[in-house]
């Protein structure tokens, strides 16, 4: 009785001092999927998060970072993270719509006005809520990333007021809000998976897209694109995503591993775009791209119209959340 216990007290210390903790581990290859090259805000933090991995579980977590969209779309990894074929993801919470209707309340235009806001509303309690229900659709929503304020670029013309979207044909992400927003800003929008973008662009099978400075700069947009129209229309972000079937597999210290080192590769992913988003516009400039911004006026008329879609999100993602997403705004605004 008595060396029982004292069994029993010796492993909790060596639990406590985490010297049993290599037995919760297993040797592990993770494949984490991104759509973005290898250069890129989002490759810099998918390495991030593959070296904190593997530092914190010993060496037997191996994250395989994998760019380009070699393992698939958008929505072709989520289909492979739902069925158990590849681990884990990061991606726009745009292409999550399809599944979690919700989700489609960060594509509000004008919702944020700046990143703390942003920051703010994801991290805090609405932004989990709508996160956590991936679980139910067959992935874990670990951290959100910042993909960022989306800017408008084209091969036609500047576009300086409204008219002049008329008869651009412009890609937008796959979902009805980013449909619904172009279309109601006269744009002849086509949605379009971002692994296609680049040559759609560049056939002028589309004339222009919407993207963050660092994604114009990355994938090269300024090869294809000439005019580029400073709009901030919206601010996107990215959701990290890991396979339900794999991570109901996981001991809790390989949970934990991958939580921690999510966290720490969100926190330096938004660091690192902000840094490079504060200098891409002088670099779109000096490859050639032309910028211009909009008049206050054409600036309102075009809000005004994007807003006249507010309705149909409120109505897709439910009153119930549209109201505590405003609401959570409004305190980080008054904050
Ligand atoms: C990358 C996409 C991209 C997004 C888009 O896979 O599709 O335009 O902004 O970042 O998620």
């Amino acid at each position: 009785m008595r060396i029982r216990f004292a069994l029993a007290g010796l492993v909790a210390a060596l639990v406590a001092t985490g010297a049993v903790q290599a037995q919760d581990f297993k040797p592990r290859i993770v494949r984490f999927g991104y759509g973005l090259v290898d250069n890129s805000n989002q490759g810099r933090a998918a390495r991030m998060f593959a070296q904190e991995v593997e530092k914190a579980s010993g060496g037997k977590m191996k994250v395989r970072a994998i760019g380009n969209a070699s393992l698939g779309s958008d929505t072709q990894m989520q289909q492979a993270l739902i069925g158990g074929a590849q681990e884990m993801m990061v991606g726009s919470t745009a292409t999550l719509v399809g599944l979690v209707p919700e989700m489609a309340v960060w594509d509000t235009p004008f919702l944020f006005s700046n990143a703390k806001e942003a920051d703010v509303v994801l991290d805090g309690p609405v932004g989990d809520k709508i996160k956590a229900k991936l679980e139910a659709k067959g992935m874990v929503g670990l951290v959100y990333w910042e993909n960022g304020f989306r800017n408008l670029t084209n091969s036609k013309r500047p576009v300086a007021k409204l008219e002049d979207l008329n008869d651009i044909k412009l890609r937008v992400m796959q979902n009805n809000v980013f449909l619904d927003s172009f279309k109601a800003l006269g744009a002849n929008a086509v949605p379009l998976p971002f692994s296609e973008l680049f040559t759609a662009l560049e056939t002028r099978a589309v004339d222009g897209q919407e993207n963050p400075y660092n994604t114009i700069v990355s994938s090269k947009f300024y090869e294809v694109q000439k005019y580029l129209t400073v709009t901030n229309h919206v601010y996107s972000p990215w959701i990290v995503t890991v396979s339900k079937k794999w991570w109901d597999g996981l001991s809790a210290a390989e949970k934990k591993v991958l939580q921690d080192a999510a966290i720490k590769s969100r926190d330096f992913e938004r660091k690192d775009t902000r840094e490079e988003a504060a200098k891409a516009l002088a670099d779109l400039k000096g490859k050639g791209m032309q910028v211009n911004e909009l008049s206050a006026a054409e600036a309102n008329r075009m809000r005004e119209k994007l807003v006249s879609v507010n309705a149909g999100i409120a109505k897709s993602v439910g009153q119930q959340t549209w109201d505590e997403v405003n609401a959570a705004v409004q305190q980080a605004r008054n904050a």
